[in-house]
């Protein structure tokens, strides 16, 4: 049995963490891994109440974040089993996880992605939920992919599911914003068997940490931009 492991790399998101994780289906995974950077309000505490195994890494920002819990992961997990990443701000639906998961598990894909765009177009996305830049930003990300690596994705989206063994093969190594459009190039220029499934998205609860600050927002397209150019 492939077993399922979720990583949610989380600051301050004491009021939205508990939701996240007891949204997850029941018995479908099985383990939890929240990464905090340093939070200052009650999110380990309530991310340990909701069953979560909680590391810390002292080095701030989401990749740097989810770097820690894949190495917590990959040290013990099959190269079969499945990592879903998934934010901790309960923008995503947890209960959608096995669509995402499911192709993973069942029909050997290497990777698949939530993509909000695709949800958007079928009405699951909540007005003002994917923000203006949010949307810019992917669909310039998503053509620059497609035009150099000729991989088609709609979305940069934090929900994914990935075979352990792929991304042992990615090496992923961006601290930060870069981090998903890393794991896309890579998976596009590894030919990877990658595919997207239309997921709802609703406006977070709590503090925006990135894409709705102006400072998170011109960060993370420049990180974006700069990963895309640098892996020519
Ligand atoms: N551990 C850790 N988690 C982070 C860091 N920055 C963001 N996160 C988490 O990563 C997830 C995504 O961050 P968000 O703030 O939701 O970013 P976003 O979805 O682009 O934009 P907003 O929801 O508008 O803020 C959330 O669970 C955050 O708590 C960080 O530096 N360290
Ligand atoms: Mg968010």
């Amino acid at each position: 049995m492939n077993e399922v492991y979720v990583l949610i790399p989380a600051i301050n998101e004491e009021k939205s963490i508990s939701k996240v994780i007891e949204n997850i289906p029941d018995g479908f995974v099985k383990e939890v891994i929240v990464v905090d950077n340093g939070s200052v309000d009650n999110t380990v505490a309530a991310a340990k109440t909701s069953g979560a195994v909680v590391l810390s890494e002292p080095v701030r920002g989401y990749g740097a974040a989810c770097l820690k819990g894949l190495e917590y992961i990959l040290g013990k997990c099959d190269n079969s089993d499945i990592i879903v990443f998934l934010d901790g701000d309960y923008s995503d639906y947890p209960e959608e996880m096995k669509i995402i998961a499911g192709p993973v598990l069942n029909e050997n894909y290497d990777m698949v992605i939530g993509s909000r765009i695709l949800g958007r177009d079928l009405g699951k996305t909540e007005k003002n939920s994917l923000l203006p830049q949010a949307i810019f930003g992917n669909r310039l990300s998503t053509a620059l992919i497609k035009f150099f690596w000729k991989y088609e994705f709609t979305d940069l989206g934090p929900f994914r599911a990935v075979k352990a063994g792929s991304l042992k093969k990615m090496k992923m190594n961006d601290m930060n914003y870069g981090w998903t459009v890393e794991m896309q190039i890579k998976a596009a220029k590894l030919k990877m068997k990658c595919k997207e499934v239309p997921v709802s998205y609703r406006r977070r609860i709590g503090i925006s940490k990135v894409t709705g600050t102006v400072s998170g927002s011109v960060k993370a397209g420049v990180k974006i931009l700069y990963t895309i150019f640098r892996s020519l």
